[in-house]
């Protein structure tokens, strides 16, 4: 529905231009008479966790698409990096940015590891290497890169820092499944990385996450920890924690696979849609990706600065009433989130960049669920409220004092 006049918006009583909320995030759900099928055996199998044969399955077709020789399926993404970081030994400081969803922190400070914020490149928010060696000190055991929005971190200089340094090198790789550097797959960069493959997820597994890495040691030792540190059927040799993935959660991810194919064309679809309605629209910047490269164009991300003439709070605010649920990830930043907040109030001082996206950074919905119809009302509503900016936040300011 086209609107004509700011007070058409839904934020100021008109109706909104989608019946049903559009988010970020909706699930991925592949074909689901293979899924129940899948279910089905499972079930009648009765073997639903503790590394059945799903899982294996699952194991051995992720380690073959990402060309590496270990994976271990997970619970989570988060439990994921949690016994990553332990297996690999890391303590005292670590340094990830701040810029990015809060597990990647709290995996470390969990384990009462000190995360330490450095901050990231304006045009890629990834980890900035000539920071990083900057933040390095005595306590310094490794560095945790994210590749965000599916985007390779600059893992040439990241390994050189690692290896000249001495430090152990892991990434969070959550949103950077079937995306690739050089045509290498994530997944074999540093000395491991994570995936995440939550429902929000470009691939998901309801719950779910897993390591990949090309160390066989270090394999062996996740493994263990992920089971308790068992052995054997009574011999435990390790410390260790549950991270198994169920076979339900094993079974949705072989029926995703499957799917993959369907998945990113329909994300690279809409990334197109958005990149084509977006241009010439002032103020706004599209995230780009490297079209030479996999990718899985799971995140539609948006910079909105000044020349907008609209805040990106204004304009989330617009499009969450007219039921685009668009979402400020990582607002407000890792670094202004507790514990980390009181442990390190002026941390923000060195993270100049990460404010300034904080502040500018939305990212609008994708995936499956969403058409070029809906995108073209999307791009139409942003163009509206970045052409009527000022008018907008006027009207609402008017509306607060009013209220108050
Ligand atoms: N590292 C990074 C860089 C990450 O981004 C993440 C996870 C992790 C590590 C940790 O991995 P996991 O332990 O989660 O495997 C969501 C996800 O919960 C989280 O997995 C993800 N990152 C993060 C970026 O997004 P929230 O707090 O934004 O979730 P929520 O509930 O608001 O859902 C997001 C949107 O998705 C909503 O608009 C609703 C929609 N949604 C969600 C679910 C769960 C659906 O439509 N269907 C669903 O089933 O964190």
């Amino acid at each position: 529905m086209t609107k004509q006049f700011v007070t058409d918006l839904a934020v100021f009583g008109g109706p909104p231009a989608f019946t049903e909320v559009l988010h970020v995030g909706r699930p991925n759900i592949g074909d689901r008479d293979r899924l129940l099928a899948r279910i089905d055996e499972m079930l009648d199998r009765r073997w639903l966790t503790n590394h059945g044969p799903f899982v294996a399955e699952l194991e051995a077709k992720l380690a073959a698409f990402l060309g590496v020789k270990h994976v271990i399926a997970m619970c989570n993404g988060t439990v994921a990096l949690e016994i990553a970081a332990r297996a690999l030994g890391l303590n005292g400081e670590v340094i990830v940015p701040a810029f990015t969803f809060v597990a990647t922190a709290h995996a470390l400070q969990w384990q009462e590891i000190t995360p330490v914020f450095c901050d990231v490149d304006p045009q890629t928010h990834l980890l900035d290497p000539a920071r990083v060696e900057a933040m390095i000190t005595p306590r310094t055991s490794g560095i945790v890169g994210v590749h965000l929005w599916g985007q390779p971190c600059n893992v040439d200089a990241l390994a050189e820092i690692a290896q000249r340094r001495g430090l152990r090198l892991l990434y969070d790789a959550a949103h950077a499944f079937a995306c690739s550097r050089d045509q290498r797959m994530i997944g074999n960069f540093g000395d491991a990385e994570v995936f995440s493959f939550h429902a929000t997820k470009f691939f998901n597994t309801f719950e779910g996450g897993a390591v990949a890495t090309n160390d066989d040691d270090l394999a062996q030792r996740i493994r263990l920890m992920q089971n308790f540190g068992f052995t054997g059927l009574d011999t435990v040799v390790y410390i260790g924690v549950n991270g198994k993935m169920s076979e339900v959660s094993a079974a949705m991810g072989l029926t995703g696979l499957e799917g993959l194919d369907t998945f990113v064309a329909a994300n690279r679809r809409n990334y197109d849609c958005y990149a084509a309605a977006l241009a010439g629209v002032p103020g706004l910047r599209m995230l780009r990706y490297d079209r030479q490269e996999h990718q899985n164009y799971q995140y539609i991300v948006l910079e909105v600065d000044e020349a907008a003439g609209i805040s990106r709070d204004v304009l989330v605010r617009v499009l969450h009433a007219e039921n685009v649920r668009a979402r400020r990830y990582f607002y407000p930043g890792v670094h202004r989130m507790e514990p980390y907040r009181s442990y390190f109030p002026h941390a923000g001082l060195l993270l100049p960049v990460t404010e300034r996206l904080a502040g500018q950074v939305l990212v609008l919905p994708t995936g499956t669920a969403v058409s070029p119809d809906d995108i073209a009302q999307i791009a139409q509503l942003i163009a509206f409220a970045v052409a009527n900016g000022p008018a907008i936040s006027r009207e609402l300011n008017r509306l607060e004092k009013s209220a108050a």
